[in-house]
């Protein structure tokens, strides 16, 4: 063991198996020296100051965004690297059509290759943090181990991170062990560069042994591991096994007029809105929404039968770009201080700038190449998957149970995506199985919140897609088994789109953002049993008049057309829809071609 390193043996917990993982690491990886997070304000600002001093943060103007950093990442590294994320299970099978599967063994010897003295000259931040509220039966621990000190700040907005987290783990609490490493040992008098990372990367979990091993990127899901690889990748199979569910969903609470409150999940692709939606602003009078989540939600059956919902996160990581007052005023207030800023464009007064940030973009800027920009220029001042991290307390429609133990029961499941043809503005499911086919289909145009082409069709199931850390078949099933609890109070599942086109113009039919809440009062109106629906053969849609139109900018053959169903469309559709569950292979529930089949019926 490395007993040289310093820092290694003041280990503030009396967690052996914690103590020894942390050692083995230090051992493996031979950094300069390891440092315990403690999750302290003092620790942030620190950490903060010694990322400016290396050139990775720009302190932002105090007097315009308080306590608030930018950052740049190498051009290489700006999103999650799909391809280069392995589920590594022991049978292939177990990780499924849809993953990219590395027989385990296999795996941990690359990695050890890798992994062999990759922090040298760097300092190994051990990071323990919580996954929800702390101490609520829903939340998880984990302890994320980087050489990166963004990553460790990041981690401290994102999650319940530091000593109290360590403190819940006890002696011998179980948590989920996350290596990660930028890949980029420094020889000694290497002078750094500002986002070290490595051409090489491997984004690796093993589901059964429940680790994850990141390297060679510092870029959001692929580095801060408590959000996508465990509040999601991990947590799913943790799910699966213990009858819960973990979940790509925001969570928001709507109140109606008459004071009624419900609890929403809905699942979106990244970037396809989820955080406007739970920070909505609804543009009908007498309606509120709050916001307990924007990416993603636990959920467990309660005593009563229902699905509770919690956050895991303690943050947002939002996209910048297309993000406004005009657009989501909340999301504007909550980064107004204390906020990372990563891949945005800089104004020359200390500030940040993006697309759709303010209609007008200002004469000049630095873009997030740090290249001069000006509104001439021919590429974007931010990059589309630009980011900002800050804390969801800040968040002004924040509800107040959003940190409630207990969770928050859920009245309905949103699935969606975008779609530019064929998918109704919203279609309300006439079983969870339907649901369920529902969920199963969503498909959406690509974005840039992963690597690759942009704006081509995929479907993506559950929105979960780049996110199960198992068979989706075996996922699938999981779902549709939720039926069986005993005394399940199940909610409806929804099916929306935003984004429909008009097949000549190619003009979005519906405004979306505020005007979204229409769509969610009718949901609450069916809820309630108030809101008249008409049955298609893709489920139950609004009637036109049962979508409440009062001062909607919405021609009547828009309006038309987004609640009409296109037969020889949806006849193309269930094609696809049957080429891509054949696709899934073996393990997808029969109930899933049984509901295809009654579709097909439906639509002749
Ligand atoms: O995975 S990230 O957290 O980088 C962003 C996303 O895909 O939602
Ligand atoms: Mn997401």
């Amino acid at each position: 063991m490395s007993v040289t390193v310093p820092g290694l043996q003041s280990a503030p917990t009396r967690h052996a198996a914690l103590s020894q993982w942390v050692a083995a690491i230090a051992d493996l990886t031979c950094p300069d020296q390891v440092y315990w997070c403690d999750g302290s304000d003092a620790e942030y600002d620190r950490l903060c100051a010694e990322l400016v001093e290396k050139g990775t943060f720009v302190r932002l103007a105090e007097d315009k965004r308080s306590g608030s950093y930018y950052a740049a990442s190498d051009p290489s590294d700006v999103a999650r690297v799909e391809d280069r994320t392995f589920i590594c299970s022991k049978s292939q099978d177990d990780a499924g059509p849809t993953n990219n599967w590395t027989d385990p063994g296999e795996m941990r010897t690359t990695l050890q290759g890798v992994f062999a003295g990759c922090m040298r000259g760097r300092t190994m931040y051990v990071v323990p943090f919580c996954l929800g509220p702390l101490g609520s039966p829903i939340s998880a621990l984990g302890v994320e181990i980087t050489d990166s000190a963004y990553v460790a700040v990041s981690m401290r907005v994102m999650t319940r991170m530091g000593s109290p987290a360590l403190e819940q783990l006890g002696e011998d609490g179980f948590f989920v062990p996350a290596v990660h490493s930028v890949g980029a040992p420094l020889q000694p008098g290497q002078p750094d560069v500002t986002w070290p990372c490595s051409t090489t990367k491997y984004i690796a979990h093993f589901p059964e042994t429940r680790e994850i091993w990141s390297y060679g990127s510092g870029y959001g899901g692929n580095a801060l591991l408590g959000k996508k690889c465990y509040a999601l990748r991990i947590a799913s199979v943790m799910a699966r096994d213990a009858g819960w569910l973990a979940e790509h969903m925001l969570i928001l609470k709507l109140t109606g007029p008459q004071g009624n409150a419900h609890y929403l999940a809905a699942g979106f692709p990244s970037a396809c809105g989820k955080t406007n939606l739970a920070m909505l602003v609804p543009t009908i009078p007498g309606w509120k929404v709050e916001t307990i989540g924007d990416d993603i939600a636990w959920m467990r059956f309660g005593e009563d039968g229902r699905l509770y919902a919690i956050n895991p996160e303690a943050g947002f990581f939002g996209v910048a770009p297309g993000t406004g007052r005009a657009t989501n005023p909340n999301a504007i207030d909550t980064i107004h201080r204390n906020t990372i800023f990563t891949n945005v464009a800089r104004t020359d007064d200390g500030d940040v700038w993006w697309e759709g940030l303010t209609e007008q973009a200002p004469a000049h800027l630095t873009d997030w190449r740090g290249q001069d920009w000006t509104p001439q220029s021919a590429t974007p001042a931010a990059h589309p998957n630009a980011r900002f991290t800050a804390p969801a307390s800040q968040c002004p429609t924040i509800a107040a149970e959003w940190a409630d133990p207990a969770g928050v029961p859920i009245s309905a499941i949103l699935f969606g995506g975008r779609r530019a043809t064929a998918v109704p503005l919203v279609v309300e499911s006439t079983s969870w199985q339907h649901g369920v086919f529902l969920g199963a289909t969503v498909s959406s145009e690509t974005t840039a919140a992963a690597a690759g082409t942009v704006g081509e069709l995929r479907r993506d199931p559950f929105a979960m897609l780049p996110f199960c850390g198992y068979n989706i078949g075996d996922y699938l099933a999981h779902w549709l088994t939720l039926a069986t609890h005993p005394g399940a109070q199940l909610p409806p599942i929804y099916y929306v789109n935003w984004f429909r086109k008009h097949p000549d113009t190619g003009a979005y039919l519906w405004p979306g953002y505020g005007e979204n809440s229409r769509v969610l009062a009718w949901i609450i109106g069916r809820l309630e049993g108030t809101a008249h629906g008409r049955r298609t053969p893709l489920g139950v849609i609004p009637t036109p008049d049962a979508l409440n139109t009062d001062g909607l900018d919405v021609a009547a053959d828009d309006l038309h057309l987004l609640l009409s169903v296109d037969r020889t469309a949806w006849e193309r559709e269930t094609v696809l829809i049957s080429r891509y569950f054949t696709s899934l292979g073996t393990r997808l529930p029969d109930a899933l071609w049984i509901e295809l089949a009654t579709l097909a019926d439906r639509l002749r």
